[in-house]
Parts: C-alpha cells; sequence; structure tokens
C-alpha cells in the first residue's frame, strides 16, 4: 500500500475520553439532519440566552428566496457568553495567552482582566457614538486588543469589520468605504518576524481616499512606539481612551439574527465581498465544532496560529475558545522567527495541547528539515489540526510524525469565510484518518457532488461540492448587496449552497477536497480574485490587458502565474516586470505579490472574446502535452507563442 492510502485508525484511549466516539458521532449526525429542530435546541443550550428561542430553523434555499435564520426570536448578547459567564467559575483563568513576535515578551489576561476592559472599551465606542448597528473597522497587529475590540462591539451591538493587516491603504479604504464605518481601531505598528509595518500610516493613506470621510475617530493602540502622525481631533490614543471609561457596561440583549461581524473575502468576479454573519447561530456553531473537533476539555491550552484577519482567527482564537471558556494562545509573530523551532518552543513554553495551523507554515518548516524540531519536546501536544487549502499527504506525514510525535490525530479541516464554522472534517475520537483527506460532514452539514449541470453523483465520484441544506454558522448575506449573495452561491445550481470547491468522494464516502474550480487563487491559504490582481494590473499605464492564474508551488501551495500584454509602444524588460510586481503589491498588499510575470504578445481567446484561463494555467503548470480542446480559440498561434516563451523556472 503506497503511503498515501495509510489508514490511521481513532487512537482507543482517546475514543473513550473524546466528547465524540464513532458510535455516538452517527447517532448524533444522523439526528442533526433527520430532525434537525431537535439536534439544535438541544445545542443551543451551550449559550446563555436572554430569551431563548421557540424557533429554531427556519430558512430557504430556493434562489427566488434565499432568506436563511436560526433562532430567529431568540435573544442574547455574544460578548456576555464570551465573557461574563465564565466570571464565576474561571474568573482568574487566563483567557487569552498572548506571545509576542519577541520570544521574550508574552502576557496572561485572564477572564476578568478581559471582562474589564472589554467593558471599558465598550463604553469608550459607545461615548464615540456608536451603537447597535454601527461598524467599526479593525485594522490590527496580533495583539489582545484586536479580540477587545471584537467583543467590545460585539458587547453594543455594534457589528465590527477586521481588515487583515498585510492589506494595502487602497483595499483598507475600500472596505472602510463599503461598510461605512465612523470609527477606525488600529496601532501603530505591527511587528511580524522583527519587522515592523506600519499600520497607522497605511490608515492615513486610506483616509485619504474618495468616500473615507465617514471616519470620525481613530484609536491608536499603542504597540511599538514607533513615530506615526497625528491627527488631532479624529485620533485618539486607546489606552487612554479605554483608561477614562468605566468598566460598568451592560451587555446589550441582541436578535439572534442581528448581525455580529461583516468579513470581506475574495470571489471569481468584482471587488471583495463582505460577508454578513449574525450572532446566536454563528456563536453556536463556532462553539460546538471548536469544542468537538479539537476534542477540547477544560484546562487544555489552545492554540490556533491564524490571524484574527480571516475568518479562521475570528470563529478559532476568539468567538469559538472563548464562548467556551477556553485558554486561548495568540501569536503575533510568525512560525520562522528567530528560528526554525518557534512553533516548538511555544508549545512547550505554554503547555499548549492543541495546535491548528496551515498546510502552508508546515510545508515551511518542512523545507527545513526534521531537526529544526529538536529544539522542543511537544509532550503536552494532544490534537492537531490544519485549514486554508488541501494538504498534500507528505505535509500530513510530515506535521503528524516530526511536530506530533505520531501520538496526535490531524483534524485536516474544510470550510470557508461563507461557512462560519468547520463543515468537513474528522473528531479526533470518532473518525479514522487518512492523510490529506478531510473525510466526514459535520452535524447538521449535508455536503453532495454534483457534475456541470447540477446532476448528483452518487458513490465514489468526483465533482462539485455543494451543501443541500442550512447550517446555524452561515453567512446570511453580503453586506448591502443580497442579490449578489444570491447569484454568487445559489444560481449556479439551483435549491443548493454552491462551495466553489471541487472534491472527490472515495469508497467509504470520504470527502477529499481538491481545490478551487472557479477563478479565486489560494496563496499560502489566503483567498485571492483573480480579478481584483487582473484590474489593478491594468490601472498600469504600461499595460493594455493581464490574466491571472495560479500554479502549482511547493510551499505556499498555489503561485501567482500573470500574463501581460503590454501597450504598443512599451518595451517589454525585466525592470518593468520588477515595477509591475511592485505596483500589485503596493495596490493590494504583499499576499498579492506576481511570483511570475511572462509577456503575451497576445491571450488565447474564444471567438467571442473570452480568455481561455484553462489554457493559461495549463501552461503556467507546464502541462501544455494535454491542452484540451483548443477548437473555440480565434487564433492558435498565440498559444504557441505562449508555449514557447513560457517563463523557465529556476
Ligand atoms: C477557513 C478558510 C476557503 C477556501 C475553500 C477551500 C480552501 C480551506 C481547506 C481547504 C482543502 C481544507 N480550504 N480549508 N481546502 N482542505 N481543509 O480557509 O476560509 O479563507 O474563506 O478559504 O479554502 O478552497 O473554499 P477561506
Amino acid at each position: 500500500m503506497s503511503e498515501h492510502q495509510r489508514l490511521y485508525p481513532v487512537d482507543a484511549s482517546l475514543a473513550a475520553s473524546a466528547w465524540v466516539d464513532a458510535d455516538r458521532y452517527r447517532e448524533l449526525y444522523r439526528q442533526s439532519v433527520e430532525d434537525p429542530d431537535t439536534f439544535w435546541r438541544e445545542q443551543a443550550k451551550r449559550l446563555d440566552w436572554d430569551r431563548f428561542p421557540d424557533t429554531i430553523k427556519n430558512t430557504s434555499f430556493a434562489s427566488r428566496n434565499v432568506d436563511i435564520r436560526w433562532f430567529e426570536d431568540g435573544e442574547l448578547n455574544v460578548a456576555y457568553n464570551c465573557l461574563d459567564r465564565h466570571l464565576e467559575r474561571r474568573g482568574d483563568q487566563p483567557a487569552i495567552i498572548w506571545e509576542g513576535d519577541d520570544p521574550d515578551q508574552h502576557k496572561i489576561i485572564t477572564y476578568r482582566e478581559l471582562h474589564q476592559r472589554v467593558s471599558q472599551l465598550a463604553n469608550a465606542l459607545s461615548a464615540l457614538g456608536i451603537g447597535k448597528g454601527d461598524t467599526v473597522t479593525l485594522y490590527m497587529p496580533m495583539v489582545p486588543e484586536a479580540a477587545m475590540a471584537m467583543l467590545a462591539c460585539a458587547r453594543i451591538g455594534a457589528v465590527h469589520s477586521v481588515v487583515f493587516g498585510g492589506f494595502s491603504p487602497d483595499a483598507l479604504a475600500g472596505r472602510i468605504v463599503d461598510s461605512r464605518s465612523r470609527v477606525v481601531i488600529t496601532a501603530d505598528e505591527s511587528v511580524r518576524g522583527g519587522k515592523q509595518v506600519p499600520l497607522k500610516d497605511n490608515v492615513d493613506a486610506a483616509l485619504t481616499r474618495e468616500g473615507t470621510d465617514v471616519v470620525e475617530t481613530v484609536l491608536v493602540v499603542k504597540r511599538t512606539s514607533g513615530e506615526i502622525e497625528w491627527q488631532d481631533g479624529r485620533d485618539r490614543w486607546f489606552d487612554e481612551v479605554v483608561d477614562a471609561a468605566s468598566s460598568e457596561c451592560p451587555a446589550v440583549a441582541m436578535n439572534a439574527e442581528d448581525p455580529l461581524f461583516i468579513l470581506y473575502t475574495s470571489g471569481s468576479t468584482g471587488t471583495p465581498k463582505g460577508l454578513k454573519h449574525t450572532s446566536g447561530g454563528y456563536l453556536l456553531y463556532a462553539a460546538l465544532t471548536h469544542e468537538t473537533v479539537f476534542d477540547y476539555h477544560p484546562g487544555d491550552v489552545y492554540w490556533c496560529a491564524a490571524d484574527v484577519g480571516w475568518i479562521t482567527g475570528h470563529s478559532y482564537i476568539v468567538y469559538g475558545p472563548l464562548a467556551n471558556g477556553a485558554t486561548t494562545l495568540m501569536f503575533e509573530g510568525v512560525p520562522t522567527y528567530p528560528d526554525h523551532g518557534r512553533i516548538g518552543k511555544i508549545v512547550d513554553k505554554h503547555n499548549v495541547a492543541i495546535l491548528y495551523t496551515s498546510p502552508t507554515a508546515i510545508r515551511a518548516l518542512m523545507a527545513h528539515g526534521e531537526h529544526i524540531m529538536d529544539s522542543s519536546q511537544r509532550d503536552s501536544l494532544k490534537v492537531l489540526g490544519t485549514v486554508g487549502e488541501p494538504i498534500n499527504p507528505e505535509a500530513w506525514e510530515w506535521f503528524y510524525r516530526v511536530v506530533g510525535n505520531s501520538r496526535c490525530p490531524i483534524m485536516d479541516t474544510w470550510w470557508q469565510t461563507e461557512t462560519g464554522g468547520h463543515m468537513i472534517t474528522p473528531l479526533p475520537g470518532a473518525t479514522d484518518l487518512k492523510p490529506g483527506c478531510a473525510t466526514q460532514p459535520f452535524f447538521g452539514v449535508q455536503p453532495a457532488v454534483v457534475d456541470n449541470d447540477g446532476h448528483r453523483l452518487e458513490g465514489a465520484t468526483d465533482g462539485n461540492l455543494v451543501i443541500l441544506d442550512s447550517w446555524p454558522g452561515q453567512a446570511r448575506s453580503i453586506w448591502n448587496n443580497h442579490e449578489r449573495f444570491v447569484q454568487t452561491y445559489f444560481s449556479t445550481y439551483e435549491g443548493v449552497y454552491f462551495t466553489g470547491d471541487g472534491c472527490r468522494r472515495d469508497e467509504q464516502g470520504d470527502y477529499w477536497i481538491t481545490g478551487r474550480i472557479d477563478d479565486v487563487l489560494n496563496v499560502s491559504g489566503h483567498r485571492m480574485g483573480t480579478a481584483e490582481i487582473e484590474s489593478s494590473l491594468v490601472a498600469h499605464e504600461s499595460v493594455a490587458e493581464a490574466a491571472v492564474v495560479g500554479y502549482p508551488h511547493d510551499i505556499k501551495g498555489q503561485g501567482i502565474y500573470v500574463y501581460v500584454t503590454l501597450n504598443d509602444d512599451v518595451e517589454p524588460t525585466d525592470e518593468l516586470k520588477q515595477a509591475l510586481k511592485q505596483w500589485v503589491r503596493k495596490d493590494i498588499g504583499p499576499i498579492a505579490t506576481p511570483d511570475f510575470i511572462q509577456w503575451a504578445p497576445g491571450m488565447p481567446k474564444t471567438r467571442s472574446g473570452k480568455i481561455m484561463r484553462r489554457i493559461l494555467r495549463k501552461i503556467a503548470a507546464n502541462e501544455t502535452d494535454g491542452l484540451g480542446d483548443t477548437s473555440t480559440l480565434a487564433d492558435p498561434s498565440v498559444v504557441e507563442d505562449l508555449i514557447e516563451n513560457r517563463h523557465i523556472k529556476s
């Protein structure tokens, strides 16, 4: 049997101690899909409600009426559930362990301290005129103040929009304008891998862009005391404002369907979409998945190594763990600084039991050899997890053997910004593992595989992944654009949610996610639309046309390969290639920097003028033997030229 077909059966002692074993999984799964009302009514008791819901599920995926409501007559406050209700039993337990970029810096914040700080900030925001339904943009480093700001918004019913700190001023400005935020919370600088990123300067630049004059106040966390500009009247120090506020702040009871946050993500077309997540269903789903997928038990130290700027940080650094009264570790830095053993050292230093990270991080470490883990023991680990992209079996095996000492099961969790929480994933005490396989649906999730015409495929098969019915953590809409929500997710195949991912279902009914089947790139687990990068490139004065595709990359999963047609009078030089890379980097952010640019005197187009990306993808991947059907090409010689001048990888 090849390594890739190896099976890792559930460990018997784990099955005995875990919240869910294989029998329990089958029983609960069946109930969750056959009688969702009963299943989710019971689960809703995990949360503290101001009003316990009578109505549980009220959802429609019909494209003429996409309407998703869970617990719609329930009332609760998300921050109360993440803080206040834990005070009596675990007020002095660490809620957040913050590990700085510099290994000599860490901080422990108890539930009591977090509750107090969040209450003060919530009062401060109220004093700035922020109330129920108002939006606040967060552009923050990985510091506890980021979690405080999210929870402070939740406490007063404001809606946060976290923008990843690696995005450019323009990207930030677009999101501020779309969400109409009157307050922005940021820091002077962030620190990653020993380098500073000028967050406040970026905010200043963003706020010169059209439409951003909605912003009245910028709260600035002092992280590095680096030099920044100051605009009196608009800019305020976070600590001064918070210190001055009272720590008495009642949590506002919100309807379960009131929005909790907006999070922008890339799709195949247009500008990024602000997905809207609501309060009751989202929190319940984040809490339930966090507890069962990682088999979290009280006292475990849990570490999700994502950034709060992504959905993984929302659900699995902040909301899920804190709703469960867990200790959540927040890491400011990068896995390779100051050396490649950092992850293991953090695990030992804080006795981490659960480690949740990305395939990209694993591959980056793997490239340096096993000895990088010699500087740590990692005996405290119990469960490992990965997210963000398909994990190749080699990286899975390495994570299992080298990081987890061949003792810890790996939860390969497939999910999306749109799904709010885990959708297809093993459970530590229930699921036999196959390296590279996301395995089985979580409670309430009904995956199906369809062909391009939307016909259901049964048994072992390959195709497009859809979800047949709603689950509580699902995004409800796109901010200010329900039409686009319906169009993007519910119109490709009638009556089902379309994920944008391809998958294979094997003989045992296990799901293997094969990656995006639309024009979305996944670079190091970061989602990007090819259209966003293309529109940045064509905005450059030398560029006539641009086409962006992904190609297989050893560490990042996918790299960015760009075909550029220059304007007639422009010389194709190496300097121009560098300039175009910098252009995109500055326009969108470092994560969007192209890896390769190939000059394309012409693009392969259909006779109706559509670029045939399928062909460009094949050329980028150097799979030029199997270009498939090229009969619809307007000018086949274009393809020959592109193959001949393909960028040669060194
Ligand atoms: C949580 C998150 C979503 C896209 C998704 C898919 C890819 C995520 C995966 C995975 C294979 C996994 N993806 N987890 N592919 N196996 N375990 O990453 O959200 O940033 O919205 O990305 O990421 O392609 O559609 P998001």
